[in-house]
């Protein structure tokens, strides 16, 4: 019997109306994420409290109380956070000098974070790291290392211990794109490949170098790629982009923790701020207009753009979330200024293991 025009109208409507409902289904970032609404408000505490951590020690920096060298995350927050969150707290982090982002994101509190800058002996390494070298062994927060690409073969270490106890913890290593042109890098990532260690390299690709942009450092750009050269599995994600980080990082993880195959990422990102607080924002190597441009990828914006969009997080709750924040990182400032330098003699301790 053939259809009535109505019903064939009807048909052909609710058909458009499904493909349409498929469609927003798989643009929807959150679309078999194995996160939780709280995992995922989580995740957004944790970059947030990165930022505003981050733009307290700026002003602090500003006014001399803090020394020496310091370079900020400002922009790079959803690579260590997208990626901790993919990771076990018995896993092992280690990384670069810019890792306030990293110390912050695998449990070392503000107020230890903000000493160790201050220099103070209630600081993380009790004053004598400074902001290049936040450590705790117990959180496996195996540091801030100042040397480019030093820690590379470090992670390979951790991860062939850990293979050699029997234990299935992994190291989890970032570093900078310009750490990838150490010879060291194409060693480790060798012994890696061979030994079959439970490791991530993640290459934090901020597109410079201090102020070298890496186009004029690499003769080919996709950095990944290098992995191809000692057969590991490796892959390009949005560093600006928490949940690619998330997800890219837990299908390297959970390789690593099942069958021992190391992975190379690739995450693309961006710095807001100078290569360290001595560099002025743009310098003479990058434009102010490519700045801006970066900014409107803002991982933290975006981020609370969507989990409010979704209906998870609104912006009353992301208010009342920045001034619990603000107030635990000038509680931080507060502890930080009252603590005391480390004793004359302690120069000579923590030099060695005992
Ligand atoms: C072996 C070594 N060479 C040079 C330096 C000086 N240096 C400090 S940071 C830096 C740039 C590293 O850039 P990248 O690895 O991309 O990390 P980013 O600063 O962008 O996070 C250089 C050359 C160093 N610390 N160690
Ligand atoms: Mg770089």
């Amino acid at each position: 019997m053939a259809k009535t025009a109505a019903v064939k109208k009807k048909q052909e409507k609710e058909t458009k109306n499904k493909k349409k409902e498929r469609l927003a289904d798989q643009k929807n970032p959150l679309k078999d994420i194995d996160l939780s609404s709280d995992d995922l408000i989580r995740v957004y505490r944790e970059m947030l409290l990165i930022r505003r951590f981050e733009e307290k020690a700026a002003q602090m920096y500003g006014m001399e109380k803090i020394m020496g060298f310091c370079h900020l995350y400002n922009g790079q927050e959803a690579v260590a956070v997208g990626a901790n969150a993919a990771m076990r707290e018995s896993d092992y982090m280690v990384t670069a000098y810019r890792d306030h982002g990293h110390a912050l994101v695998k449990g070392i509190t503000p107020n230890e974070v903000m000493a160790e800058l201050y220099g103070k002996v209630t600081g993380c390494s009790r004053g004598k790291g400074g902001s290049m070298h936040l450590f705790d062994a117990d959180k496996r927060m195996m540091g801030g290392h100042a040397i480019v690409g030093g820690h590379i073969p470090l992670a390979a270490g951790f991860a062939f211990g850990s293979k050699y106890k029997g234990e299935d913890d992994v190291t989890v290593c970032f570093f900078g794109e310009a750490a990838a042109n150490q010879g060291v890098f194409h060693e480790t990532l060798n012994m890696a490949a061979l030994w079959k260690l439970p490791v991530v390299y993640i290459c934090e690709n901020n597109r410079y170098g201090m102020g070298t942009a890496f186009e004029r450092a690499f003769a080919v750009w996709d950095i990944y790629e290098r992995a191809s050269a000692y057969d590991m599995p490796r892959s390009v994600v949005d560093g600006m982009d928490v949940l690619d980080m998330y997800r890219k990082t837990k299908e390297a993880v959970d390789r690593a923790r099942e069958e021992h195959i190391p992975t190379l990422l690739e995450a693309r990102t961006y710095r807001f701020r100078g290569h360290s607080m001595s560099d002025p924002i743009h310098g003479h190597y990058r434009t102010k207009e490519e700045v801006e441009e970066m900014k409107a990828k803002d991982p933290i914006l975006n981020f609370g753009d969507l989990l409010n969009k979704e209906g998870i997080f609104n912006q009353d709750e992301m208010k009342d979330m920045d001034d619990e924040i603000k107030k635990i990182v000038n509680e931080s400032i507060e502890f930080a200024e009252k603590s005391e330098e480390p004793p004359l003699e302690d120069l000579y301790t923590d030099v060695y293991v005992e």
